[in-house]
């Protein structure tokens, strides 16, 4: 299947939703079709189709022309879904195991249509019920280390670096995420939302220049580091996973960006899951951070040696020097996404599902401590180990 017919938007329903899937050449002629749209998501609407005698299913994701977690007041671009599509198949290029097969897009009702993937869980409400997810951090580490190197200048030619940079122009989304990840929740500025237990340390938060400046360091860089071609949003709600497999989803905020922010952004989730887990639980969680980073930098790192077309690439210390930068960005982000997604618009359902109000405000300001310091250390910080240790110091 490739690109459907023009068409001019038009919400989907659950009726024509299924009438668009007859028409792809995907289910046998006369099959009964059912629809449930299943979009959880702050953006988007998505139908699950399935034939109802096999079982075979696929999904029709469909943009909002604005954001559904605000309203329509908050109008949004449509392009945002020819984004992800094409960023799914350019990262599939790279992990064809680890993102959904794309079937067809249509540009005008931004929609893609995808591989069925209701076989598995997404990561965050597996991880809520405390799933191990034995292979997760395996899976990410790979997918960030190949998606990320084979997109960067250390693999392409600069030309198709730069024509890939243009054709992931991606200004409305990158927009939420330089105000509601880097400006915001450092300002008393209307989208925030917090409980008012918390208003002291927000106001602290506000009143930190060194924070503040550091936070503002890191998005410059989240604005101006075009390394390669980002996920942008690669928290643990855009991935399936179970035991044995693990697909990357939801890529509509792509753009080329800093390296870091993608494994920032991951790590940062696995953090803000660790804190509500004790003991072997907790444990899973910490090594799954621990190995996030060294599985990406030891692939990365082997991507290097072996394909990489960087006329510096053996000269002594620079895939250092690039693999360090990498660390420290991804530390800073991991900062600014613990903190906005305990004082920003935008929460994690980890931390704001906690019942109990005592221990559920008692662990957002551990949270904001471990971002904060996240930080403001991220240059002293000398390996992932100690990221984690930092976190466990929290804690206590
Ligand atoms: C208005 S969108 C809010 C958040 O949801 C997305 O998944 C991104 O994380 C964004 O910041
Ligand atoms: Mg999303």
């Amino acid at each position: 299947m490739t690109t459907t017919a023009v068409n001019s938007y038009k919400a989907l329903t659950d009726d024509s939703a299924i009438a668009l899937a007859r028409t792809l050449d995907f289910f046998p002629e006369g099959a009964k079709l059912e629809s449930q749209e299943i979009g959880d998501g702050n953006l988007n609407y998505v139908f699950r189709i399935t034939d109802s005698e096999s079982g075979k299913g696929l999904i029709i994701k469909q943009a909002l022309p604005y954001a559904k977690v605000v309203g329509e007041s908050w109008p949004l671009t449509l392009k945002r879904a020819t984004i992800e599509a094409n960023a799914l198949r350019k990262h599939g290029e790279f992990v064809p195991g680890l993102v959904p097969v794309v079937y067809a897009t249509d540009a005008n009702l931004a929609l893609t249509v995808m591989e069925d993937l209701s076989h598995l869980t997404i990561a965050r409400e597996g991880l809520i019920r405390g799933e191990a997810y034995p292979n997760l951090s395996k899976d990410i580490g790979e997918y960030l280390a190949k998606t990320l190197f084979q997109t960067s200048d250390f693999a392409l030619h600069p030309f198709e670096k730069k024509r890939l940079a243009a054709e992931f122009s991606n200004p409305e989304l990158c927009k939420i995420t330089e105000d509601l990840v880097f400006t915001d929740p450092f300002f008393d500025f209307e989208t925030n939302d917090f409980e008012p237990e918390l208003r002291a340390e927000v106001e602290a938060i506000w009143n930190n220049g060194p924070l503040k400046l550091e936070a503002a360091k890191l998005k410059k860089s989240f604005l101006t580091d075009a390394e390669a071609l980002l996920h942008g949003d690669l928290h643990t709600g855009s991935i399936f996973a179970s035991d044995t497999e693990t697909k990357v989803i939801d890529s509509e905020f792509a753009f080329y960006g800093p390296i870091g922010f993608d494994v920032g952004l991951f790590l940062a989730n696995l953090i803000a899951q660790a804190v509500t887990r004790e003991g072997e639980k907790r444990e899973v969680v910490l090594h799954h951070i621990e190995q996030t980073w060294n599985v990406f930098s030891s692939n990365f790192s082997e991507l290097w040696e072996q394909q990489g077309i960087e006329a510096f690439k053996d000269t002594a210390g620079y895939k250092e020097f690039v693999l360090e930068k990498i660390f420290q960005d991804a530390i800073g982000f991991a900062g600014c996404e613990l903190i906005r997604r305990t004082i920003g618009l935008a929460h994690v359902k980890d931390l704001d599902s906690i019942e109990e109000l005592e221990r559920r405000i008692a662990l957002k300001k551990q949270v904001l401590q471990t971002g904060e310091a996240l930080i403001l250390k991220r240059k002293e910080l000398p390996s992932i180990a100690a990221v984690v240790a930092l976190v466990e110091e929290q804690s206590r």
